[in-house]
């Protein structure tokens, strides 16, 4: 076997043998050697410098090829309304009347997800099986008289529904008296070894490395400190995991096999390498871009929420994320050689909410619709440069539709053209690219260029810095017509190992748009799609492809509607229509106790800014700056994931008469904008009291308007 030749190969020189051999996460250099490059032909050799890189482990490699995984978040905080619960919850809480983890498996099933992870315990401590080292679990809570067990559930259902299943486990629990001694590690061991063998198949094992340090603790209710890279003997645990689940990747930890990708919003860095120096460090490496000159294989995972919470909160109803957003993730993700992990959480029935499941159902389908049509299929295929003048390695190999052949250039060529001409011209506006990562991450910098007859060339209007590729790169485009599209790759760690490339011409999404007025009365219109048209009106008709076509943001310096839509230009197919009435513009009243950016964020017309009232004030005095006939107000509180300061009580006066007194009913389960009318009062000087607040200590204010007559 070739792995026998490999001392005298190192010796000589003629590879760079690299980490690729050794350091966890990274499998024994022979297993890439016996299987790539002995092939007992004349090309091995020449393959020997194609393989001299860091690779992944089959472990990894298997993984980055699922692509997608669904995160489940669900105990006893779904019924808590915590995101962190203390570990003083009762188990009674843990009480979902219908839950059903079928209709889970067929929701994520058919949105494309491969694989679903669970939250066997989270920080809380509670443990969603009947684990025999404690009590603290599904086994003294109401649900299923106490003889439930959701691991097991959920992995039947998956096992039923064609889906691998992994677990998250969380090191941290601040439900555990002896948590920050011996004895929790112990502990932390030995239920670990029961989810690694009761429990089927695992294929992600995920330790969070979150830690803030105070907890319940059995009742001492203080603070207890670790230090988590020696504390929880992750070495250890990384061969418990290996003996009994040798599939299973692992997240976290000081051994990991797969990084954190360095935020929890769904993105990726347009570039990331699958590599960091040294076993992987959040403090130290940068995860989010992965690392050059890194000498370990540790691909990225994005992981975030298909809600603002990882947890279920009822007031979180209307704030799923928004079909292009999601859309958006998926490139950032999936598109820029990362796996994504989108969590669902689970609602207190025990079902993945309706909205949630409609939602990521119309995800797949956009998605199956962008990638319908492969375009480079019939093309005919060119490069500047093929490995050997080998038939194994040419250019057609990119476009065979088989992952494991590949075009190559030959040693010490790391650059090359890749030209695709089509038969007649072609529409496209999107270009997936792999390489063929068995054989390493090597293209660090790339062009991609259209021509309308096949001499001049430009390049196609991209956001993104074309940088690397990896596993797979999905480079969105302002569409093209064109005869011909080429791929320069400029810089690159090895000769280029390119197995596919696909082009596409997706339709415009056609979600309606977004409309936002700002305090000088400037509107805007969104699409969630670069290449869609939008077109409106602001009388109050219907708009339709006739409509004015929205250019640039418009003055509506008073009251007004606006209605808009999107159009696909190509088919003329229209979205919903999205319809706003404004009051008017707020951006000139001026709020006595804000600096003047602080109070700006009040009237922006941008719920995600918020202003914040100074710590101990309890109201705001807003003067209008001339007198005016009030029949109303509306305030929306900060939303926001870390958002507090929402009022439920208030108190209006205008020229110190009260106008309006109540409650916002709802407002913490439902914290959108808040309308209160009232009957005809003239005055100019408002003042707003928060006379009672759900959360925090100072009221905040995302926006803030007011009804005239
Ligand atoms: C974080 C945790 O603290 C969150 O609660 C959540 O589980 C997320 C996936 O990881 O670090």
């Amino acid at each position: 076997m070739f792995a026998k030749l490999l001392p005298s190969l190192v010796l000589t020189g003629a590879v760079a043998l690299g980490c690729a051999c050794s350091g966890p996460g990274n499998a024994p250099a022979e297993t890439y050697y016996e299987k790539y490059v002995d092939l007992g032909d004349a090309d091995s050799l020449a393959k020997v410098e194609m393989a001299a890189h860091l690779v992944p482990t089959p472990q990894q490699l298997a993984w980055q090829q699922w692509e997608l995984t669904a995160f489940i978040h669900f105990t006893v905080n779904t019924f808590s309304g915590k995101e962190w619960g203390d570990g003083r919850e009762s188990p009674d809480l843990f009480f979902p009347t219908a839950i059903d983890t079928d209709q889970w498996g067929e929701v994520l099933k058919d949105a494309g997800f491969r694989m679903v992870m669970l939250t066997a315990k989270h920080h809380d401590g509670f443990c969603l099986w009947p684990s025999a080292y404690t009590d603290y679990s599904v086994k003294s809570s109401p649900w299923r008289d106490g003889k439930g067990d959701l691991v097991r559930e959920l992995s039947d259902a998956c096992r039923r529904h064609g889906l691998r299943f992994g677990i998250y486990l969380s090191p941290w629990d601040r439900h555990h008296a002896e948590y920050g001694r011996e004895a929790y590690v112990e502990y932390f061991h030995n239920q670990m070894r029961e989810l690694l063998t009761n429990y089927g198949p695992l294929f992600e094992y995920w330790f969070d490395g979150a830690n803030g340090g105070d907890g319940w603790y059995g009742g001492a209710d203080e603070r207890r400190s670790i230090d988590a890279r020696s504390y929880y003997r992750y070495e250890e645990a990384r061969e418990t995991i290996r003996s009994l689940q040798p599939e299973a990747v692992i997240f976290g930890g000081t051994c990991a096999d797969i990084r954190w990708i360095g935020n929890e919003e769904g993105w990726a860095g347009q570039t990331n390498w699958s590599f960091v120096k040294g076993a992987g460090d959040q403090n130290v490496n940068d995860f989010t871009h992965g690392e050059r000159d890194g000498d370990h294989w540790l691909p990225g995972e994005v992981d975030v929420s298909i809600r603002p919470g990882w947890f279920y909160h009822p007031r979180e109803d209307t704030q799923l994320k928004s079909l292009s957003q999601l859309v958006d993730i998926y490139y950032q993700s999936v598109g820029r050689n990362a796996n994504l992990l989108l969590n669902f959480p689970v609602d207190r029935s025990g079902r993945i909410a309706a909205a949630d499941s409609a939602r990521i159902v119309a995800w797949r389908q956009t998605l199956d619709a962008e990638f319908a049509h492969e375009l480079l299929a019939g093309a005919d295929v060119e490069a500047d440069n093929v490995r050997g003048g080998a038939r194994r390695f040419a250019p057609g190999r990119t476009t065979d539709g088989n992952w494991e052949s590949y075009w190559a250039t030959d040693d010490g060529v790391t650059e090359g053209v890749l030209t695709f001409r089509f038969e007649a011209p072609q529409h496209v506006n999107r270009l997936l690219l792999q390489e063929y990562i068995p054989l390493g991450q090597r293209v660090a910098r790339f062009a991609v260029e259209w021509s309308g007859d096949d001499r001049e060339w430009h390049p196609v209007e991209t956001g993104e810095e074309l940088t690397t590729i990896g596993y797979k790169r999905i480079i969105r485009f302002a569409g093209v017509t064109c005869r011909a599209l080429r791929v320069r790759f400029e810089e690159a760690r090895g000769p280029l190992c390119i197995c596919n490339v696909e082009a596409y011409d997706a339709p415009v999404l056609l979600e309606e748009p977004r409309i936002v007025r700002d305090g000088s009365g400037m509107v805007t219109l969104r699409a969630g799609d670069r290449g869609a048209e939008i077109r409106y009106t602001t009388d109050g008709t219907q708009p339709d492809g006739s409509s004015p076509r929205y250019e640039a943001p418009f003055l509506l310096p008073d009251k007004g509607e606006v209605r808009a839509l999107v159009r696909d230009p190509q088919s003329g197919r229209m979205s919903e229509v999205a319809a706003r009435r404004f009051d008017i513009p707020c951006g000139s009243f001026r709020v006595r106790e804000l600096e003047p950016g602080e109070q700006a964020k009040m009237f922006d017309g941008d719920v995600t800014t918020a202003a914040y009232l100074p710590r101990g004030l309890r109201s705001c005095t807003i003067d209008m700056g001339c007198e005016r006939s009030l029949t109303g107000f509306a305030y929306t509180p900060d939303a926001g994931r870390w958002g507090s300061g929402v009022v439920t009580h208030y108190r209006l006066l205008l020229d110190g008469r009260k106008v309006a007194e109540g409650e916002f009913s709802n407002i913490v389960n439902n914290p959108v904008e808040q309308l209160v009318e009232f009957a005809p009062q003239r005055g100019r000087v408002l003042r707003f009291e928060a006379c009672a607040l759900a959360s925090g200590d100072a009221p905040s204010i995302a926006e803030f308007s007011v009804r005239t007559e």
